[in-house]
């Protein structure tokens, strides 16, 4: 097999950057470990920035998002007994936020494939990436498919393969620098078709722990819990989740609040992760697969398409231009706005969550504590302070190639 692209990985940074650079009829195929199914049952992501919502326009896959996805203009914040509303568009002059899912996302991404007639080899094992880095120009990529040894050869390889892909792994350790830091808890999350809650995103600080209320449309829900890493799923009943939930949201909310069975029952860790640089020879790392925020901020998906964003640029000046030399600008782009994401996901992981239980005890804990309920007060009582929250919540602009 031949391509100009070999995409690892179909998750949405996968499928966003093969279906832009088929558009501009740039060849790629794209190599994933699962099935499309397995993809789809992951219930992952929920809030798009404006920037990611343009991009799905631009691939032409945003038909169904204009039409059943939600555009919301403010958030809450709520603590301390008090909500406080974060007006997206007024304090940022009239950016707001898209929710729809990232199962949504993925699903048109792959039907918009499919029509396009782009190759998609799903269920591929062993996977494995020859010569990113090489004086002849030509990376490829092996793989097992249904018992067989499959080569491709390629141009380019974009590593889309998330935070435990092959990509990552195939830049030499005393080539990249990865910064990492983890969270002692990690968040429950419940999926289910009620009512949500309240019209607009809820995320609370109590003294239970973290809680927020989220949604996929009118009639999905989705809620998630800060629990303590040595939870399991299988602990949690759904009437525990519920109890427990309506504990941590504000008393009006949670006396009105639809219960029901779950769709799905998930604990995630939570990580901030960076791999500097993102791009080694040929291969360009996407996404999860170079870097991972805590899901406070609603930044992970959305950095995705911001280097999506990038490596398409770059792409269409390769091959439209002929003008390879651009290609070095791939990771200091992305890392800029990577940075930032990771900055704002962390402040507002730090702001939001009950840190009590950690390493740190005594004196410290509470310390820690007291400075970040300070820290909360001080960014929400004055509109200035609720500026700085909206303007990264609605995600920064994308960078344009020198
Ligand atoms: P993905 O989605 O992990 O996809 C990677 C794909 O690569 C495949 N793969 C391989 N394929 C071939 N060979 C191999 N060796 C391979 N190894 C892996 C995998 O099977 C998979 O299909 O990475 P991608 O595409 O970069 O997308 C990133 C997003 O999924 C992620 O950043 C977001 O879901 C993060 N996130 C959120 N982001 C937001 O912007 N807003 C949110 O509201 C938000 N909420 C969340 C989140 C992530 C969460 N979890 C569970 C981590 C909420 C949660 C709970
Ligand atoms: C979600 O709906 O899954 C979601 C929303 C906002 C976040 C994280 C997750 O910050």
């Amino acid at each position: 097999m031949k391509t100009k692209v070999a995409i690892i990985g179909a998750g949405p940074s996968g499928l966003l950057l093969g279906q832009l650079l088929a558009k501009q009829g740039i060849d790629n195929v794209i190599i994933e470990r699962v099935t499309g199914e397995y993809i789809l049952g992951r219930i992952r992501a929920g809030v798009l920035e404006q920037g990611m919502v343009n991009l799905l326009r631009e691939a032409g896959v945003s038909e169904r998002m204009d039409k059943e996805g939600e555009v919301h203009d403010g958030f809450e914040l709520a603590f301390n007994n008090k909500r406080v509303r974060i007006a997206l568009d007024e304090l940022t002059g009239g950016d707001t936020v898209m929710v729809y899912g990232q199962t949504e996302v993925t699903r048109d991404l792959m039907e918009a494939r499919a029509k396009a007639g782009y190759t998609t080899v799903y269920e591929a094992s062993d996977v494995k990436l020859h010569d990113v880095k090489s004086d002849t120009d030509t990376p490829y990529v092996t793989f097992e498919k249904n018992g067989e040894q499959v080569r491709l050869d390629c141009d380019y390889i974009a590593g889309c393969d998330g935070f435990h892909g092959v990509s990552r792994k195939t830049i030499p350790d005393d080539v990249k620098t990865e910064f990492e830091r983890v969270y002692p808890f990690g968040w429950l999350g419940l999926l289910s078709d009620t009512k949500p809650a309240h019209d607009e995103l809820i995320y609370c600080k109590t003294d239970r722990g973290f809680a927020l209320a989220s949604m996929r449309s009118q009639t999905r829900s989705r809620y998630y819990l800060q629990v303590p890493l040595t939870d399991k799923v299988e602990n949690w009943s759904d009437e525990a989740f519920w109890e427990e939930l309506k504990k941590r949201l504000p008393d009006d909310v949670a006396s009105k609040m639809q219960t029901g069975p779950s769709i799905e029952k998930s604990i995630a860790p939570l990580r901030s992760f960076v791999c500097e640089p993102m791009q080694y020879g040929n291969l360009f790392l996407v996404g999860d697969a170079a870097h991972i925020v805590p899901p406070t901020g609603a930044k992970g998906l959305n950095l995705a398409a911001s280097d999506v964003a990038t490596l398409y640029k770059i792409m269409t000046r390769v091959y439209k231009e002929n003008d390879k030399d651009c290609i070095n600008q791939y990771s200091e782009i992305c890392l800029r706005r990577v940075w930032n994401g990771e900055r704002f996901s962390w402040w507002m992981t730090n702001m939001m969550h009950d840190f009590d239980d950690v390493s740190v005890s005594g004196a410290d804990a509470i310390t820690f504590d007291r400075f970040m309920s300070s820290e909360l007060n001080f960014y929400t009582d004055n509109e200035e302070g609720r500026k700085v929250v909206a303007m990264q919540y609605v995600g920064l602009p994308y960078e344009d190639l020198k």
